[in-house]
This record gives structure tokens, C-alpha cells and sequence, in this order.
């Protein structure tokens, strides 16, 4: 035992009475013990230890074949009102589902060790650290949050006598699809995760605790918590101007972090550090005014397949050693990883194991046919941030980063324009409301389907929707010098379906573009959706396939598509409810009578 503290003594008690572990085991953060654990997994077969020259410290681990993504359908808020969950979210009353979870979790850890992660999200005593524990019964879990987390008992230390902290309750069970449940009860600061292995399943940190507790305590406390990457651009005289973007899981949060800026931006001196590429925790900060923002994690669980030298050499640098890979190709040959998008070097045929753990035939490989790939669409790197090359020195900053400009996005192969900014705070709000973008494969179903995902918070916000959009506005009141808000759109198509714009890199164009406006250097287009820039102020030096007509073409509003969204939105906001604020109504009719001028 870590702690005298009575409320997490007494708490693990009853959660070990009730699951029956053979044996208790405090994770204290330290290297000898996750070197123990590390041998335990490769000794049971839970993971695979990999080619210590390629790829030091670095693991494989394949979850079962079910059990692949986030499972947004079973995920609940569990609030004692129905209407505080609000619409878009799953909701039962709190002891309805606490028996019929406690049905599951009775006796699931017979045989097995219950794993005691004491956690923080943020840095161990700043004022933006949140502490939780995590029980669990999978070592997979325990060493995917000594990587994603900040663990040990200083956390403990921090939290002293305090009840205050997350508790988190996750068992494997029988990994049954039918009865996994993701559950949070954000009034009692608990959440329950069971039947599941996967990621933003079972790290309660994360999805769990970062996005969905901590957005309903942001509101309760005057603070904001957003799927957002936070990076730092800096220019050749030494400034750097910070950034949030929120796009929705899987498009492209993790590669704008870390870009690394076109040549010709390069050799004038601009660089960019990534602070962080999924959650971002924003405050006031009373003595400029601004807003703040830190990176509550301390790892990164991103994207595999797609990421390679020319996309992400930050992020293949980064998971090149203390990395664990889930659901990727296992290369035999050479005890090594491989991913759909790494190289044209897949591992032939007899040196290869799909994510699935059968042999993998590279040359059977139909793009268009998801079941011939070797990594799973989903497969992910779990990797330290003090291990990027781009992380930004002031990652373990107390006070966070200040933030000129907030960016929404999402995929749209039509309608979105590559960039425009709102026209104030509660526009901005209102951009972010009506956010829409094609499914990934970030979560169980259909991929590619168009569908709105506000702030690319759909299925993070801990309470009503219609509440949360009131807390951006009211936010919005309360920041002295607010960010101002744009929207981008790295994925428009042309008729062949080929992306239009280079993205990656090039995406730093847009970026110079936003910072400048946001210092009012450079003049922009009203339309009726907002500021659009001249063609001429995208700056395309350098690049080969697009000229001026294309920026035209890509900054252009395809107003009929737009009065087709109209309808659209107006069903979103009728399902998200009665608690939608009257400014976004009003925003909605100013924005289709532009339109329809
Ligand atoms: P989560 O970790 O799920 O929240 O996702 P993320 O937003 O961090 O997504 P990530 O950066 O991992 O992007 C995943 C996918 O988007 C990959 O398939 C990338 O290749 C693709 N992608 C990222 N940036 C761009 C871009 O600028 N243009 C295009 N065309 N694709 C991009
Ligand atoms: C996402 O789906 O947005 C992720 C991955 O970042 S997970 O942690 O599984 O939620
Ligand atoms: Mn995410």
C-alpha cells in the first residue's frame, strides 16, 4: 500500500471484494516494476517483445478480433437526470446500471492480479492537474498508462487525505461484445469500463476522464476540456504563436502537431513543436486574459497506418523505441512492424503475422478490401512524448501555453472551403456546432458516412450537448483577449476523388495564413459564412500541383451545397434538444438568410 488516504483505501476494497482478485499490485512508477511487468506479458504471450536493435523497449500486442475500436453505442453518461446527459448521449440512471455492471465485474478477476495505477492528468501539482485511479486487470493497460499518464506515488503524495480524485474500475471479463460497457457517472467522479482491451476503452485517462469527466467538471468549475492537438508555430525571429485544432478521431490531429514545415518555410527559420495532439485542458488566465492550454497526457496513442517518413517522420521517430504497437503487422523476418502506408516494403509472405495472428499474404492486398489488410484501419502507436523531436520545452509547462487562434476541421470531400475564419466568439461557437465529418475507423461502424460531430466532441461530452455549446458561449463572455475561430478542410476531393490539397506539411500554409489574421496582417473576404482568403495570400511557393486557380477552386463556397446542410443542421440541433442556446438559433437563420441572399 501507497497511501493511508481512508476514501481510496476503502474504495479498493470494496471494488476488490466485489471482483475477487487472487492478489493486489501497486503500480509506483517506477522502471524496475514495469520491466517486470513488461517480462510477465511476453512470458503469457499478452505481448511480444521486439527487435531490441530496431526498435528498443518497443512491444507488439493484438486485441481480440471483436474488440478493435471505441464502442461509442455501448458508451453511457450515467447522470441521475436523463435530460443532463442530453440527447446525443447513451444514458442510464446511475444504479440501474451500476446492477447490472456489478453482475459482470462479481468475480471477474478470480485468478488474476488487480493492478492499482495511481495517475495524473497534467502535471503532478499544477492547478491544471486532475488525479485518478485506475483499477484494472490487464497488464497491457497498466503499461500503455505508465506511457500515456504521468504515474506513481507522488501522485499519491499530491492527493494526500483528499476524496478528491476519478475512480476508475476497468475488467476484462470475458472480452464479450454483448455486454461491454464503457460507463461514466461524471456526478460521483466514477467511471466503469468492462469487456473490453481496446484504447479509449479501457486507458481511463483518456477519452474517459480527460474529455468526458473533465468536460463536465470544466463546466461546473469554469474551465474547458476539448478533443484538440495544441502546437506552436515558431517564426524566424523567435516568436512562436500557439494553436488548438479540434478535428474528429482519425483526421489529423496527430500529423499537424508534429508537422514539419515545406522547404521554403524551413529555410527562412519557421519551425513547429507539438505540445499535444488529442486532449487540450483551456483556462483563463487572469493576469493577461488569454486562454491557456496543456496537454493533460503525457504520450500519444495515434494513428499507425498512414504514418511514415513523408506524412510523420516526427511520429515515426517517436515510436521507434519504448513504443507498444497494437494491432499491426508483425514483420518475422526481422522481429519488426509494419503498417498499410509505412513503406512499399511489406513483409513478404512466411515472414508475416496480420493483426489478427494468422499468416499475411502482402500480395492478396485489395486496397479497396479492408479484410486483406495486415494492420488493422485502427492500429495504433503508444509512444512517450518526451520521445517526439518536435515537443514543444514547454510540454511540462504549469501554466499551459497562451492560444491565439482555436481551428475546427473535419473531413468533407464537398461543401467545407480549406479554410475561413467566424466573425466573432459566438459565430465560432456556432462554426464548431455544425461541424460535420466522414466516419473513420477511430470507432466501431460505418466508415465514410457524413456526420455532425460538434467540436469534434460528439462522443466525448460528459452531459448535454445543448449545455456544453452554452459553456462555449459563456466562456466567450468571460475571455478578455479570446482566440479567434477558424474552420478548416485538408480533404476536399475532386471528381475522381484524388485530395485537392497536398495536406501534411503544406498544411503550415493554412496555419501562416491563420496567424496572420489573427494579427490583423492580412486583409480576408466576407462571405456568408465567414472571413475566406484572397487566393493570393495562400502562400503556394514551392509547390508543384497547385497553382492559383486551385486555391480559388479550394477557397470557392458551393453555396446550393450549403443550403442543402441547412436542413440538415436544423434536424441535429432539433435532436440535440430544448437546451441548444438561443444564439445559435439565431446564428442558423442569419447564416441561411446570407445564404439565400
Ligand atoms: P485520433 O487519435 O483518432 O483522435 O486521430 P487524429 O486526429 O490524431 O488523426 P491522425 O493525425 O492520426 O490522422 C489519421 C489519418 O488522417 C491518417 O490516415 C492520415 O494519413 C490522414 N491525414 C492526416 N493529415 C492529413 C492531411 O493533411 N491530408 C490528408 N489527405 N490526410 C491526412
Ligand atoms: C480517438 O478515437 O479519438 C482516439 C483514440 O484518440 S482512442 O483513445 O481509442 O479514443
Ligand atoms: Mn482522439
Amino acid at each position: 500500500m501507497m497511501t493511508n488516504n481512508k476514501f481510496v483505501l476503502n474504495w479498493i476494497d470494496e471494488m476488490a471484494a466485489m471482483t475477487k482478485p487472487d492478489k493486489i499490485v501497486w503500480i509506483d512508477g517506477s522502471d524496475a516494476q514495469a520491466e517486470a511487468l513488461r517480462a510477465e506479458a511476453c512470458s503469457t504471450g499478452e505481448m511480444f517483445k521486439l527487435n531490441e536493435e530496431l526498435l528498443p523497449n518497443c512491444y507488439l500486442h493484438r486485441t481480440a478480433v471483436n474488440d478493435v475500436a471505441r464502442v461509442e453505442g455501448r458508451t453511457y453518461i450515467c447522470t441521475e437526470k436523463q435530460e443532463d446527459a442530453g440527447n446525443i448521449n447513451n444514458w442510464m440512471a446511475p444504479a440501474e446500471m451500476k446492477e447490472k455492471l456489478f453482475k459482470l465485474y462479481r468475480g471477474s478477476m478470480k485468478g488474476r492480479t488487480m493492478y492499482v495505477i495511481p495517475y495524473s492528468m497534467g502535471v503532478v501539482g499544477s492547478d491544471f492537474a486532475k488525479y485518478g485511479i485506475e483499477l484494472t486487470d490487464s497488464i497491457y493497460v497498466v503499461l500503455n498508462m505508465l506511457i500515456m499518464t504521468r504515474v506513481g506515488t507522488n501522485v499519491l503524495e499530491a492527493l494526500g487525505d483528499s476524496p478528491d480524485y476519478i475512480k476508475g474500475l476497468h475488467a476484462r471479463a470475458d472480452i464479450d461484445e454483448e455486454n461491454r460497457y464503457i460507463t461514466h457517472f461524471p456526478e460521483t467522479n466514477e467511471i466503469m469500463s468492462v469487456n473490453s482491451g481496446y484504447g479509449g476503452n479501457v486507458l481511463l485517462g483518456k477519452k474517459c476522464f480527460a474529455l468526458r469527466i473533465a468536460s463536465f467538471l470544466g463546466r461546473k468549475e469554469g474551465w474547458m476540456a476539448e478533443h484538440m492537438l495544441i502546437l506552436g508555430v515558431e517564426y524566424p525571429n523567435g516568436d512562436i504563436k500557439y494553436i488548438c485544432a479540434a478535428f474528429p478521431s482519425a483526421c489529423g490531429k496527430t500529423n499537424l502537431a508534429m508537422l514539419i514545415p515545406p522547404a521554403i518555410y524551413r529555410e527562412k527559420g519557421y519551425k513547429v513543436w507539438c505540445v499535444g495532439d488529442d486532449i487540450a485542458w483551456l483556462r483563463i488566465n487572469p493576469e493577461d486574459g488569454k486562454l491557456y492550454a496543456v496537454n493533460p497526457e503525457n504520450g500519444f496513442f495515434g494513428v499507425a497506418p498512414g504514418t511514415n517518413e513523408k506524412s510523420n517522420p516526427n511520429a515515426l521517430h517517436t515510436c521507434m523505441r519504448d513504443t507498444i504497437f497494437t494491432n499491426v503487422v508483425h514483420n518475422t523476418k526481422d522481429n519488426t512492424v509494419w503498417w498499410e502506408g509505412l513503406d512499399n516494403n511489406p513483409p513478404q509472405p512466411g515472414y508475416a503475422i496480420d493483426w489478427k495472428g494468422n499468416p499475411w499474404d502482402c500480395t492478396k492486398y485489395d486496397k479497396k478490401d479492408k479484410s486483406t489488410c495486415g494492420a488493422h484501419p485502427n492500429s495504433r502507436f503508444t509512444a512517450l512524448a518526451k520521445n517526439c523531436p518536435c515537443i514543444s520545452s514547454e510540454f511540462n509547462s504549469l501554466k499551459g501555453v497562451p492560444i491565439s487562434a482555436i481551428v475546427f476541421g473535419g473531413r468533407r470531400a464537398k461543401t467545407a472551403p480549406l479554410v475561413y475564419q467566424s466573425t466573432s466568439w459566438q459565430n465560432g461557437t456556432f462554426v464548431g456546432s455544425i461541424m460535420a465529418s466522414e466516419t473513420t475507423a477511430a470507432a466501431a461502424g460505418a466508415v465514410g458516412v457524413v456526420r455532425r460531430d460538434p467540436m469534434a466532441m460528439r462522443p466525448f461530452v460528459g452531459y448535454n450537448m445543448g449545455d456544453y455549446w452554452a459553456h462555449w458561449l459563456e466562456m466567450g463572455k468571460r475571455i478578455p483577449n479570446a482566440p479567434k475561430i477558424f474552420h478548416v478542410n485538408w480533404f476536399r476531393t475532386d471528381d475522381e476523388g484524388h485530395f485537392i490539397w497536398p495536406g501534411f506539411g503544406d498544411n503550415l500554409r493554412v496555419l501562416d495564413w491563420i496567424l496572420a489574421r489573427c494579427e490583423d496582417k492580412v486583409e480576408a473576404d466576407l462571405t456568408a459564412i465567414g472571413y475566406v482568403p484572397k487566393a493570393e495570400d495562400i502562400n503556394i511557393e514551392g509547390l508543384e500541383d497547385v497553382t492559383l486557380d486551385t486555391i480559388k477552386e479550394l477557397v470557392s463556397i458551393d453555396k446550393a451545397s450549403w443550403i442543402d446542410d441547412i436542413a440538415n443542421i436544423k434536424e441535429f440541433y432539433a435532436l440535440v434538444g430544448d437546451r441548444v442556446p438561443a444564439e445559435l438559433y439565431d446564428e442558423l437563420s442569419a447564416l441561411e438568410a446570407r445564404l439565400k441572399a
